[in-house]
């Protein structure tokens, strides 16, 4: 396959101006009538045009009302050329495909029985020819036909224009998006759907429509997506002065997607995951799910769909500053500035989980790529955790209101157009009158910068200099990388750990600041603290001010007093992921040596910071949960120069156990404090409480004797809501006892609900006690299937990402299982195979005998003479 670069970008030759679609829909033979109207771009030498389709059958094409024979145009791949053309075209081409057998969920689909799309990034090119880019923007109108009994709801973008009735059962439906678009955000949904709906009247006092659909039987679980998707409208109103530019907005809920959910203008089309919630059947963190991702779509209204990006290299453009915006909206609907950090915590254990192992990995690349195979491949954490990151820079750079200044700007100087990330990077220059050239290689340069750390201090003139420098491991392409521009965000603490106000020598920050943002931008360089009276204690980082690495060389003493003291809660939880990391490296290095748990120890240091902060009622529920939970076996993996999952899962749970044993009187106390009793709130606080109890019972179960274990069968037996519920059942299961029954008794209760039995899979998949033999048998249970992409993460993705021990067994007979199923989806769903794939990224750091065994199984992968571009790039780069 070939190598796509962004270097060789060129401008369409023709821009298109109308599209009209006619669709009779048919899941074994759909016909597409389209008509568009075009143009020559003068910006383009070229006068052929070039359209793009894929399994599609082509009965017809027309250019300015003649038929063309096929010696008038070539089909080569995937792309159908027409040369010589005249300036001004009409086409009119006719296609047919075959939704009921397109297992790939891209293009148009079928799911239990209806008709759904998936056109981002170029799925439209299955539905019909057309210049597949998104730098091609045009209106659109289209007809929707289709048996009226089977397909009684026949949704598209923008406006119902009319609908009515048809000979032999069918009826049709008109629509008309009145914005002009690129082909990635059309949809259709023609389908058995139920709807509650709302007349919204926006600030400026225009009433709108909103609509969320969903097949019968679900109406009992759209109101928290509905309420969401009200407070988003309103959020953007505010924060953003961006207000929803329809009559008439929509989102769909479908139970087979790959991926979370859609932005198509104004109808947006939503995996089951991120609509469906009732107490019964969601949990506290699928309820928090469903905020953040209509957010994020309904956000992409405006940054995406308004403003678009001029090809797929700039997918950062819209998807980092998007998740940017989702992550704010869920702070802001928090609304603490403690439930604000607990947000900004969990931003960065995901950038940890996932976006710096990628970085690091074979499949390393800049957030704004400069090549790829497949683009689906490219739907990454980088390009969006990572890009959310750089985004949230800007700000931390401009302040909220410069940052404000140059997204007014972005829109005053780019609405309706497609553009590169250069150009929202030029906005919030330009807006500010910065200088943020040095900025761009935030975009350019792949791996996590290490930003190390060291401060001297100077009794006699009172200086305090912090010494940063910077340095960027060499990624696949990248040998050296030249300095990034970092926003480092610093506290001083003294003594009794209050922070000391701030006088930093030529800085400018406002007297009496107690924290201020370093701007490094060289290799090295010195920043001077003046007027500072003891050798404090350096709060480094605050707020996870950039997506780097910190080194300083922290004793126990100072991270237990930030622990302790610091008035960052980022940095307060930090330190104490410090202190558990470094106990965790050693515990496991012990393990590797030793082979077995029996002489490892605990400092009680590290548990009496745990005692004092676990019962520290001033601090949030959700921030002592936070600091509770030690780091990932994934993110200590990370930290390892040779991987031993099996050490690393003993490890961690001898210091779970340990910890569990020492804090028993106070985890229960706590278990019993945080108690929510009353109607099911998914808000922060409440959620919070739950967390903290649920993790103080997963403590106590850890070796559970017979009182605990009844604590956690009476909390299954009576929760009256799936968060606590699922919360007992993994902890019965991973405490080791039998957990059989209480499996299928929660199999029984949710036999029916699919988001419920998807979670079924799930935390067996997770359990320490299942192995690739026990998946395995799980794949037999009636319920599961491949073809179901949240149903084969939940019980696959679940083991190969989710259960390293168990993944990694010095047998390697899961890695084998791991290229059975590869392969197999592949021919299924290749977007899915390639994320499952990626489980293998990190293969070059585990001990030569498994890694042997890594390599033979992508090795088996990679000589499969029929695989997708998509597995085929991300093997091959494994294996590069
Ligand atoms: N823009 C879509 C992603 C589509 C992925 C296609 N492989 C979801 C989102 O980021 O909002
Ligand atoms: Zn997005």
């Amino acid at each position: 396959p070939a190598t796509i670069y962004r270097k060789d970008y060129t401008v369409p030759s023709y821009l298109v101006e109308t599209v009209e679609l006619g669709f009779d829909l048919d899941p074994d033979r759909t016909i597409v009538a389209n008509r568009i109207t075009m143009q020559h771009n003068p910006a383009s030498p070229s006068r052929s045009i070039v359209l793009h389709g894929e399994e599609l059958e082509l009965v017809e094409l027309r250019l300015n009302g003649r038929a063309l024979a096929p010696t008038e145009y070539k089909i080569e791949g995937s792309v159908l050329t027409i040369p010589r053309a005249p300036a001004q075209v009409v086409l009119e081409i006719e296609t047919l495909c075959t939704p009921v057998q397109n297992t790939s969920l891209s293009g148009l689909y079928v799911s239990n029985g209806s008709f759904y799309t998936q056109c981002e990034a170029e799925g439209f090119r299955r539905i019909t020819y057309f210049p597949d880019r998104p730098d091609v923007m045009a209106r659109y109108t289209v007809m929707l036909r289709a048996d009226k009994a089977r397909y009684p709801v026949l949704l598209s973008n923008g406006n119902l224009i009319e609908s009515g009735e048809l000979d032999d059962g069918r009826h049709y439906a008109k629509w008309e998006d009145p914005f002009k678009k690129p082909s990635y955000l059309f949809a259709l949904v023609a389908a058995r759907l139920v709807c509650q709906e709302e007349h919204y009247t926006l600030k400026s006092g225009r009433e709108v429509l909103l609509q969320v659909w969903v097949e019968e039987g679900n109406l009992d679980k759209t109101d928290y997506a509905m309420q969401s998707l009200k407070n988003s409208i309103r959020w953007d109103e505010e924060r953003f002065g961006l207000e929803l530019d329809l009559d008439r907005f929509m989102i769909v809920a479908v139970g087979d997607f790959n991926m979370g959910a859609m932005e198509n203008k104004g109808l947006n089309i939503f995996n089951t995951k991120f609509v469906l919630a009732n107490p019964r059947v969601a949990t506290d963190i699928d309820y928090a799910g469903i905020e953040a991702v209509v957010g994020h779509e309904y956000f992409h209204n405006w940054t995406g769909n308004r403003v678009t990006c001029r090809d797929w290299f700039q997918l950062s453009l819209k998807e980092g500053l998007t998740v940017f915006r989702d992550q704010e909206f869920s702070a802001d609907m928090i609304g603490t500035d403690s439930g604000r950090a607990v947000t900004r915590i969990d931003q960065v254990r995901t950038l940890r989980q996932a976006q710096f192992p990628e970085d690091a990995g074979p499949m390393a690349h800049p957030v704004r790529p400069d090549s790829f195979v497949e683009i689906n491949n490219f739907y990454t954490v980088t390009v969006y955790e990572k890009g959310a990151e750089v985004v949230r820079m800007y700000q931390t750079l401009l302040g909220r209101d410069g940052f404000r200044k140059g997204m007014d700007l972005y829109f005053a100087r780019h609405d309706g157009q497609a553009v590169e990330c250069d150009d929202f990077r030029a906005a919030m220059a330009d807006a500010n009158g910065r200088d943020l050239r040095q900025f761009e290689r935030w975009y350019s340069q792949a791996g996590t910068p290490v930003v190390s750390a060291r401060t001297r201090y100077d009794a006699v003139k009172r200086n305090f200099d912090i010494i940063l420098s910077q340095r960027c491991p060499a990624t696949a392409g990248q040998p050296d990388k030249l300095p990034f521009h970092i926003p480092v965000a610093v506290g001083l603490l003294d003594a009794n750990g209050k922070d000391l106000p701030l006088l930093l020598e030529g800085g400018d920050h406002p007297k009496g600041a107690t924290t201020v943002v370093l701007e490094l931008t060289e290799q090295e360089q010195i920043f001077r603290f003046r007027n500072v009276d003891e050798r404090p204690v350096p709060s480094i980082l605050r707020d996870f001010s950039a997506p780097v690495v910190l080194e300083y060389d922290y004793t126990d003493d100072e991270l237990l007093h930030l622990y302790r003291h610091d008035s960052d809660a980022v940095n307060r939880w930090e330190a104490g992921q410090r202190l558990a990391m470094e106990r965790l490296l050693k515990l496991t290095a012990q393990v590797s040596a030793h082979g077995d748990a029996a002489a490892l120890k605990l400092d009680s240091t590290f548990i009496e910071a745990q005692r004092a902060l676990l019962v520290d009622e001033a601090l949030d529920p959700a921030f002592r949960e936070l600091a509770l939970i030690l780091p990932s076996e994934t993110i200590i993996a990370e930290q390892m120069e040779v991987v031993d999952p099996q050490a690393i899962h003993t490890a961690r749970q001898f210091m779970r156990r340990t910890i569990g044993a020492a804090l028993k009187t106070e985890l229960l106390a706590q278990y019993h404090a945080n108690q929510t009793p009353g109607a099911y709130s998914p808000d922060a606080l409440s959620a919070g409480k739950r967390a903290l109890k649920n993790l103080c019972l997963s403590y106590l179960l850890v070796a559970p004797d017979a009182a605990q274990l009844q604590l956690a069968q009476q909390q299954f037996d009576h929760a009256s809501n799936m968060t606590d519920r699922a919360a007992a059942l993994v902890a019965l299961i991973h405490s080791g006892s039998d957990a059989a029954s209480y499996l299928d008794a929660f199999y029984q209760d949710f036999a029916n609900e699919a988001l419920v039995v998807d979670k079924w899979f799930a935390m067996q998949a997770a359990a320490p006690a299942t192995n690739v033999a026990a998946v395995r048998k799980l794949m037999q249970h009636p319920a599961f299937t491949l073809k179901n992409p949240n149903r084969a993460r939940s019980l696959i993705f679940n083991f190969t990402n989710g259960n390293p021990a168990q993944f990694h067994a010095a047998d390697g007979s899961a890695y084998a299982f791991w290229a059975e199923l590869v392969i197999e989806l592949d021919a299924i769903n290749p977007q899915v195979a390639a994320r499952l794939a990626r489980s293998m990224d990190r293969w070059r750091r585990y001990a030569p005998a498994l890694q042997e065994k890594m390599k033979q199984a992508l090795e088996q992968v990679a000589a499969r003479s029929k695989l997708s571009n998509d597995v085929q790039e991300v093997v091959s780069k494994a294996l590069a």
